[in-house]
């Protein structure tokens, strides 16, 4: 008598993948702190400026929140690493030179500190109305930890859903600048920190991530990452915010045409 099939035994790998997903349900319900980070309770909106070093994110990340502020909107800048006590602390040990991390710790340390940032910061300020601007997100994690380290995609993913309960920004503006130019405004500037001390290749690796995100094909597959636009950070400060300002307005019509507008006119 033939016997019954036995089951494929699940691989380990998928096995992990299961429990993260019943976590994910855990955070994805409604909170015992109140926090929720389900996207119909955002009244606000959730921006991230990425790219690789030295594309202007930083100052392009202050000169919009200055320039949102201006014409009233209430607005969260906050910093990837840091924006939290617990997030700076861990932005100190991954950014010293003197800091022996295998790529995992490096990977887990990124993790820890945007769960701090969502739960602390970035939730509650969506959920109220606020403007959150963060300064490098999820998409930096893929670039260089995923491209440049090559830690596996699907294990930063797994790690990365839990560290941000689900909650994906709504839109992301890729500042895009060749890595030469970059890179020269970098020499410029000195001083080089541990992630900005990796080779060329490594940096290359970094660069083409960034630039398949744009791809409608690479969003459809990681809805976690959110929309992204490409903005070309070539040429002076002035112009590439005046880009920055009017990606917002074309994703947000109502919300930011008076403030770009009114900011668009005082550059
Ligand atoms: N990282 C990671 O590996 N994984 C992750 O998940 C996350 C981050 C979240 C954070 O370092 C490091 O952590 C980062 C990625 C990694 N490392 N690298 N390499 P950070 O926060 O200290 O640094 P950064 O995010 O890379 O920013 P940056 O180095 O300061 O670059 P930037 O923000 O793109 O550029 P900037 O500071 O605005 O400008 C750089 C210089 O160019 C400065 O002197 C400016 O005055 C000048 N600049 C800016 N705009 C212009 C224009 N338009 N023309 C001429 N010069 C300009």
């Amino acid at each position: 008598m033939a016997s019954a099939p036995v089951p494929r035994a699940r691989s380990f790998l998928a096995e992990r993948l299961a429990a993260a997903d019943m976590v994910d349900d855990a955070l994805d319900s409604p909170r015992a702190d109140g926090v929720s980070l389900a996207a119909a309770d955002r009244r606000g909106v959730f921006v991230v400026l990425e790219g690789g070093e030295g594309a202007g994110k930083t100052t392009q990340w202050s000169r919009l929140a200055d320039a949102l502020r201006a014409v009233g909107h209430d607005v969260v800048a906050v910093r990837e690493p840091g924006g939290t006590p617990a997030g700076d602390a861990i932005r100190a040990l991954l950014l010293d030179p003197a800091s022996q991390l295998a790529a995992e710790s490096e990977a887990l340390l990124f993790a820890a500190s945007r769960a701090q940032l969502v739960r602390d910061v970035i939730a509650p300020a969506v959920q109220r109305g606020a403007v959150v601007m963060v300064d490098r997100f999820l998409l930096s994690t893929y670039a260089y930890q995923g491209a440049g380290r090559g830690l596996p995609m699907s294990s930063l993913r797994a790690v990365n859903h839990f560290a941000t309960g689900g909650l994906a920004p709504d839109l992301t503006l890729l500042l895009s600048l060749p890595l030469a130019e970059a890179q020269a405004r970098m020499h410029a500037r000195g001083a080089a920190d541990r992630m900005e001390r990796e080779d060329l290749a490594f940096h290359e690796r970094v660069r083409e991530a960034f630039d398949r995100a744009v791809s409608v094909e690479w969003q459809a597959q990681h809805p976690e990452v959110g929309p992204v636009v490409a903005v070309p950070a070539e040429g002076a400060a002035d112009a590439v915010t005046g880009r920055c300002l009017e990606a917002l307005v074309a994703r947000w019509p109502e919300r930011f045409a008076a403030a770009a507008t009114a900011a668009l006119g005082a550059l």
